[in-house]
């Protein structure tokens, strides 16, 4: 069976989650709770960069968040979450993926780490605001009127890593309004069974500031 190193509270391993539940997978979850445990050598045997996500499939060890999701498409193709195979909507999609996980977390640090009182420079903070506000830009324009997904009635790697990010924009202080249809995008994903399934609750969002924090501080 699949096996499945997490925490409710990664990003990075939610898209995986999600991904698993709407291709109805069945897999083993792993908890880690980032205390310290992804230092401990049983774990960096498997990921010598002690992150999660990590899916190991019998003898094969899978890391990096979006690797995982094509090892699960190549593997799973069924449903399949690539839009058609056209060179306009596979750049897309990527195009979307990457944003996601290259312009995003940089920024959400820098405000995470005010909102932890850790210190920041309030120039870095205007920066970071301005970086999210122009990834929200990119999702708005890359969204059609009442399409429910980025490719139409079709969902795809891009809503399950883009829409496993964005929802918790606002958590950092930036609200969706300018964002009509990043907003009714967002309100459609969180219908779905599996986005509910996998979204921390908010006691568990506070208690998870300190291990938060421990990490931030590393960096
Ligand atoms: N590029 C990696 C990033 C993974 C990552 O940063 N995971 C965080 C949790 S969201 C982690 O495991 N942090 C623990 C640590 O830094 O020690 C991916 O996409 O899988």
């Amino acid at each position: 069976m699949l096996k499945f190193y997490y925490t409710k509270l990664s990003v990075n391993a939610r898209r995986i989650w999600v991904s698993l539940l709407e291709k109805n997978l069945e897999f083993e979850p792993i908890l880690l709770k980032l205390n310290g445990d992804q230092f401990q050598p049983e774990f960096t045997k498997i990921n010598p960069f002690h992150h999660i996500p990590v899916l190991v499939d019998d003898d094969f060890t899978v890391i990096e968040s979006l690797a995982i999701l094509d090892y699960l498409e190549a593997k799973y193709p069924d449903p399949s979450f690539l839009p058609s195979a056209e060179p306009k909507s596979i750049a897309k999609m990527r195009s979307l993926e990457l944003v996601t996980v290259n312009e995003l977390p940089p920024a959400s640090i820098v405000i995470m780490r005010e909102m932890l009182e850790l210190p920041v420079e309030n120039k870095k903070l205007e920066i970071a605001k301005k970086q999210i506000g122009a990834v929200l830009q990119y999702f708005e324009d890359n969204l059609a009127e009442n399409s429910p997904y980025f490719f139409g009635e079709r969902l795809t790697l891009a809503d399950i890593v883009a829409g496993t990010a964005v929802p918790s924009i606002p958590f950092l202080g930036i609200s969706f309004d300018g964002y009509p249809k990043v907003k009714q995008w967002c309100e459609g994903l969180q219908k779905r069974a599996s986005w509910q399934q996998t979204e921390p609750t908010e006691e568990e969002l506070m208690r998870s500031k300190a291990i938060l924090k421990a990490i931030l501080e590393r960096k």
